[in-house]
């Protein structure tokens, strides 16, 4: 089903109780709950609400620009955007929605919009709910302008953990990744899985469709999967950095951790009347699940 909270969010539940809430302002979701109501992104307890300003924590989305090397505002301006319901979302898509509590936004620019990013497109956004709880965010973009253009994505996921401290990534050993804390110079993973233990912010390149991040004190894996999306931003500010911003409180960077599917490496070009789609699906099992039941289970 879907309730409006007044007019600018749709909350998605599963007949089993789990939820899903997204925001008009930016298209972001703000919340999933799973069936027994406990929230599985970070949303800060300082998060400013001042629409359509994306607000510090769920999933704000970057396009066309990731961070800020480029000519617009720090990783692009849809998630400072309001965006509408698209009633009627092309049917070819409607296979996707399949057994799920959808909602369908859309976003084009405006004349003023035109006047810093000077390329027609239209962003179609499906947020879905399966009957299983698993979240899923079909972005697809059009481009509609007489030629082309070239735009980096992200979903800038932030998931709610227990203790950053015990926490791992797996799927990203061996990858060649850019540290953002060293002019995004090139490094490669050695390790076994990644742990945390200071301030984090890089881009793993060329990475699996699947990633798991397990939280041990909670035992839970977030499994994360996605297609048209080759990196991974992984990102924990830390305590000094998340002290120097105003809508982060001291120590909740202990709770999160940035896991964003993203386009960034290499730059997504669309001829004129070409649509790329970006797809991610956000699923938690039991860390019960050793990596062997994750390969078969997930790895498909
Ligand atoms: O890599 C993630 C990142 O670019 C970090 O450098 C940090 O700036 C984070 O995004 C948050 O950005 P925001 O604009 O949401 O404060």
């Amino acid at each position: 089903t879907k309730d409006w909270n007044g007019i600018d969010q749709v909350l998605l539940r599963t007949p089993r109780g789990a939820s899903a809430r997204v925001s008009l302002h930016g298209g972001q979701v703000i919340s999933w709950r799973n069936e027994s109501g406990e929230e599985m992104l970070f949303m800060s307890s300082k998060a400013i609400f001042k629409p359509p300003k994306a607000m510090r924590g769920g999933i704000p989305i970057c396009f066309p620009q990731f961070g800020n090397c480029g000519s617009l505002e720090q990783h692009g301006f849809v998630r400072n955007k309001i965006w509408t319901v698209d009633d009627n979302p092309p049917h070819l898509h409607l296979n996707d929605s399949k057994g799920k509590s959808s909602i369908d936004l859309i976003l084009k620019p405006s004349e003023e919009d035109l006047k810093y990013w000077p390329h027609s497109y239209e962003f179609r956004l499906r947020v879905s709910l399966t009957t299983d709880g698993d979240l899923i965010m079909i972005s697809r973009i059009r481009n509609i302008s007489g030629k082309p253009f070239s735009f980096l994505f992200a979903y800038h996921t932030y998931l709610s953990v227990s203790d950053i401290s015990e926490v791992r990534i797996e799927g990203l050993e061996t990858l060649d990744y850019l540290d953002n804390l060293s002019q995004r110079e090139r490094f490669t993973e050695q390790g076994d899985a990644i742990t945390f233990e200071s301030e984090v912010d890089r881009v793993y390149l060329s990475s699996p469709n699947v990633i798991a991040v397990l939280d041990h004190e909670k035992k839970r894996t977030f499994v994360i999967r996605k297609e048209g999306l080759p990196d991974v931003v992984v990102w924990n500010p830390w305590e000094k950095k998340s002290k120097s911003m105003v809508d982060f409180g001291d120590e909740e960077y202990k709770q999160m951790l940035c896991v964003d599917g993203a386009a960034i490496e290499r730059p997504i070009t669309l001829k004129s009347g070409e649509e790329w789609k970006g797809q991610l699906e956000l699923s938690v099992v039991p860390s019960s699940f050793c990596s062997e039941q994750l390969d078969s289970h997930w790895r498909g």
